[in-house]
Order: C-alpha cells, then structure tokens, then sequence
C-alpha cells in the first residue's frame, strides 16, 4: 500500500480519565499553521455523544490535549452529538465542516445517521479555540463527509459533500447559501464493478491538496463487506468538477488489530492529509476507536495518479 503506517500509532488514545473522551477519539480534522499541527478530533465518553476535542503538537506524533472539548451539542440539532471534524482556513480565518446528529429530522420513526437527523454544518473560528456555527450545506437528507477547498475558485468558495453513495461538488458565495443549481455530481462509486474496493459508497477524506497537476484529492469508499478502504483522485484546478485520473488502486486499507476490530470493524476513516515539508500526513480513525497516523511523500502521491 502507498500510504506506510508511522511506527508510533495509534498516535492518540480514549482517556479512561475522562467523562467525555472514556470510550473513543477518531476520524480527526488536523491543519499545519504557524509551525504547529493543530488537531480536531471526534470523541464518544459515557454518554456516547460525540464531541469535538483539540490537541496541539509540534511534530505531529506526540499530542497535548486541552482539557475540555471545543464544540459539543448545543440545541436539538446536534443533540446526539458532532462528528468527523474537517478544518481549512482561508485568510486568517478557519473553516470547520462537521456532522450534526440530532433529533430534528423530517421523516417517519426515529432519526438515523441514514436518514435526516444529520446535518452537514460549516463553523468558524479566528482562534481555533472559539466556534460560530454558520449553517448546514444542505437539510433532510442523507449528506456528510463534506470538505472545503482550501481557497476560493473562480471567486467562489467550493465544497465536496457526500449525498449517498456519491460524491457532489457544490459552490457558494458566503458559505451561508448553497443552492441546488450550483451543486453537481462529481463521482459516484464502482458499482459494476464487483471486485472493486469502492463498489457500495464513496466519500472525500481530508481536505484537497492544491498541486501543479490539479487538486489532489484522497478519498474513502467501501464494499458489501463494508471494509473501508482509501484511493486518490485527480480533480482540475479551475473546474474541479473536471475528473482528470481516478485510479482503481486503494492506497491504504485495515490491516492492524485496532483497525480491524474496535468500536466498528474494518474501518480506516479520514477527515485529514496536511502536507508538511513534502510529506502527506494522513490522519485515520481505527476502529471507530483510537487515532492513527500513516504517510507518504506527495510526489509518490501524485505519480501515483498520474501514472494510472
Ligand atoms: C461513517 C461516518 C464515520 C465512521 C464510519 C465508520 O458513516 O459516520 O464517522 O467512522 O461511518 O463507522
């Protein structure tokens, strides 16, 4: 697999210590600024509401967390918890995309992660400590995994969200207003193709790295079997809506202990690929559970892809 495991993961663990981080820490959102990796991560405690928590680290291996999540439920919208934090920042100001599960929902029967108690929220922060929330991208429907571009395009800011299975490209002026018209479909998965590792549902990973040969993005999919699995795709720099090469290859799949079992087996998830000195740190949950870390340099990345 291109992407290697860093020898230290998991790189953050549960606190058993701890009301609201007792049980799991996963799928984080993490963004290089100012010499320091700065991270967002989701955590279940005894409540099993997810909340998002921070940590700060100088060489993104060894973490120092702040005491008290940053965003946690604050009305019936987000009641069952915040989920699978994604964080960009564009001129001095930081964009986080996150997942609201509440109670609010339009439809028969209790509300599920399937259904429409969730929400794709934006919040932003000039201080990666303060949150305002701005609003969901879409309501009523089945709609996650959403990421920013890291900046504008076109005079637009653009954004990837997951209307399931596939994978839609959608453009907004004020991050407040999104309008149908302005959504199109960018992928979906390889559903013809039965042996394909993302035949059942596809969804964007971390945020997309802007190289000379296009937006580079990596992504998660999964099967029948429901084993999550990472590939990479190549998206046009001016019209990102342009597919240039998707590789069939996966680029990293469960293999250790902790990503084949934990809290959900056989996942691999993640909201996170900062780019730090030429390397592309990719941030994982495991299981549901804990946080790993796995790497490459971006130019074995991008050969990748382009040699696909
Ligand atoms: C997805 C998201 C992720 C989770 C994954 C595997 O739908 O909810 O948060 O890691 O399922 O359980």
């Amino acid at each position: 697999m291109l992407l290697k495991r860093h020898p230290a993961s998991p790189i953050l663990l549960p606190d058993p210590g701890s009301d609201w981080e007792t049980y799991n820490v996963f799928n984080p959102g993490v963004i290089h600024h100012n010499g320091l990796f700065h991270m967002f991560y989701r955590a279940q405690g005894l409540d099993w509401t997810s909340r998002i928590g921070y940590a700060v680290s100088e060489d993104g291996i060894h973490w120092n967390r702040l005491r008290d999540p940053v965003l946690e439920p604050h009305d019936a919208s987000d009641s069952r918890g915040l989920e699978d934090p994604r964080i960009i920042e564009i001129d001095g100001v930081f964009y986080m995309c996150y997942t609201a599960y509440g109670r609010e929902f339009s439809g028969a029967g209790e509300p599920t992660h399937a259904g429409g108690g969730i929400l794709p929220m934006i919040a932003r922060s000039e201080n990666l400590i303060t949150w305002e929330r701005l609003g969901p991208v879409v309501r009523g429907e089945d709609d996650k995994d959403h990421v920013l571009f890291p900046r504008k395009i076109r005079g637009r800011y653009a954004l990837l969200h997951r209307r399931w299975p596939n994978v839609w490209l959608a453009y907004s002026h004020d991050l407040r207003t999104w309008r149908e018209e302005d959504m199109q479909l960018l992928y979906g998965p390889r559903r013809d193709d039965t042996a394909a590792w993302d035949q059942k549902s596809v969804g964007s990973n971390g945020v997309p790295l802007e190289t000379d040969h296009g937006w580079l993005l990596i992504n998660h999919g999964y099967n029948e079997d429901h084993v999550y699995k990472f590939g990479a795709i190549l998206l046009d720099l001016e019209d990102p809506g342009r597919i240039i090469r998707r590789p069939r290859e996966a680029i990293f799949a469960p293999e250790e202990l902790w990503e084949l079992r934990g809290d959900v087996p056989n996942v691999v998830f993640s909201c996170a690929n900062p780019v730090v000195n030429d390397t592309v740190y990719v941030y994982y949950g495991g299981g549901d559970h804990v946080i790993g870390l796995a790497t490459c340099a971006l130019d074995e990345l991008i050969d990748f892809v382009l040699s696909a």
